[in-house]
């Protein structure tokens, strides 16, 4: 498997705004903002889309919902709230193929879906 462009930006090939990092994942500035807040939570496993991601994945999964509500604490989003968002596979737009949950705030948010 090829790194994707977000284990380059783990490996720090690439540079990004790291907002948090553990063992398991890091929390990095979107490049492109859809928001005035906007951050992605990004396993170090490169799971290709949550579509592909496993029983064995659980554990990380629900630490990476974890990772994002602390760190939308940390960036002072909760209090007026924050969209978590996961695109998985073609049909969602996901264009960077490596699991990833984009957190959005710091703003009233347009509702969004379909
Ligand atoms: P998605 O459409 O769900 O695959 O979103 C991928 C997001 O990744 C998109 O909002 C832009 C962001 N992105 C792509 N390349 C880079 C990069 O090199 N650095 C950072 N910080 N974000 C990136």
């Amino acid at each position: 498997m090829t790194d994707s462009i977000f284990t380059k930006i783990i490996k720090r090939e690439i540079p990004a705004d790291i907002l948090h990092e553990d063992g398991h994942c890091v929390a990095i500035r979107d490049i492109h903002p859809q928001a005035k807040a906007h951050f992605l939570v990004i396993p170090k496993k490169q799971i290709a889309r949550l579509a592909a991601a496993g029983d064995e994945d659980h554990t990380l999964l629900g630490h990476l919902l974890q990772t994002a509500r602390r760190v939308a604490e940390k960036q002072g989003l909760s209090a007026d709230g924050y969209r978590v968002v996961i695109n998985s596979g073609a049909n969602a737009g996901e264009t960077v193929p490596h699991l990833h949950l984009h957190v959005l705030g710091g703003e009233r948010l347009k509702d969004q879906f379909g």
